[in-house]
């Protein structure tokens, strides 16, 4: 794998200064030991920048380090995943060609989720749609992003429904009462980031973990993703062969989202990790997690390869 070599002193290429605290992705991730099923999708890793080439967006509220479409697919090749799916990160706004320019390089081995405005245009969806994307993102984490008036969000959906894109939402649990009833109405299938953030001391069988879970029986249309256990995590990584399991506070909560829903979950790396503050993971170990939460071959295959190809890539490989 090549390095964070762009990314120095605090700072990033193009002059950007990474925002204070900010760890860099892990250079050097230890090869899994769980043997990936042929076909296999990274279904939610990022790319930043380069700063250089594309500039972060003026309304960011972080500044990361360089994290370049070549290093994300020498991370897949390394970790034996063969496809991507590339979620534009909140750093670059709505400027979506870092994205585009990552999924032009991949040979048709990415697909992206991007972040449009109400006011996109159809040319514009169909240039995205023809470099790969297949959904946009809708955030609403607080510390990420300024909230966008739901009429805008009606407007995009309404834009991207003909296309057979889909929405992929981001929020924490504390305010899913809130905004059950229009994540409800969305009319595209829906996709959930990491569980919809649970606070993992709480009881999985308590009620705000139950709300979500209910969310998702009702709501047959809506995906999740069962990812980053090390952004959810308090217990942390510890080693799998030492006295705990990593992340082994988040695995009642995925596994159970997993036996439950087997044909709407995905998974993926988050690579290269925005915003953690206290460590960084070894994504080869993020890999040994899954069969932790999907413990049946059959259960990983779904996960990792029917699930995201029926959603990304329909026609077909
Ligand atoms: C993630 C999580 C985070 C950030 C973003 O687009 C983003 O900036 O998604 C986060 O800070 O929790 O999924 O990458």
């Amino acid at each position: 794998m090549t390095g964070t070599t762009t990314s120095v002193h605090g700072v990033t290429s193009g002059g950007f200064e990474k925002s204070p605290g900010w760890l860099d992705w892990y250079d050097g991730p230890s090869a899994p030991t769980f043997r990936m099923p042929a076909g296999a999708v990274d279904a939610h890793c990022h790319v930043f920048g380069p700063g250089a080439e594309f500039p972060f967006a003026p309304e960011r509220k972080y500044t990361p380090c360089d994290a370049s479409a070549a290093q994300l697919f020498a991370l897949r090749d390394h970790l034996g995943f063969d496809r991507n799916v590339i979620v534009q990160a909140t750093c670059h706004g709505a400027d979506n060609r870092a994205l585009v320019d990552a999924l032009h390089r991949s040979d048709g081995r990415a697909r992206g989720v991007a972040t449009v405005r109400r006011d996109v245009t159809d040319d514009e969806l169909a240039e995205l749609h023809e470099a790969g994307v297949r959904g946009v993102r809708f955030n609403f984490v607080k510390r990420l992003v300024d909230r966008v008036p739901a009429d805008s969000l009606d407007a995009i959906v309404a834009k991207i429904a003909p296309l057979g894109w889909h929405v992929v939402i981001y929020f924490e649990a504390e305010d899913l009462p809130e905004l059950y009833d229009f994540f409800s109405a969305i009319p595209t299938d829906v996709v959930v980031d990491h569980m919809g953030r649970p606070d993992v001391t709480k009881d999985p069988d308590g009620p705000e973990f139950a709300l979500f879970l209910r969310f998702l029986r009702e709501n047959p249309h809506v995906w999740t993703k069962v990812s980053c256990p090390e952004r959810l995590s308090v217990t942390g990584p510890r080693a799998l062969d030492g006295e705990q399991q990593a992340y082994a506070d988040v695995v009642p909560f995925a596994r159970r989202v997993v036996e439950e829903f087997p044909d709407r979950v995905l998974w993926g790396t988050d690579w290269p990790h925005p915003n953690l503050k206290d460590h960084m993971p070894d994504d080869g170990l993020l890999v040994d997690y899954i069969p932790q939460i999907a413990p049946t071959p059959e259960l990983q295959s779904k996960l990792l390869v029917d699930n995201p190809a029926r959603l990304y890539w329909p026609e077909g490989a």
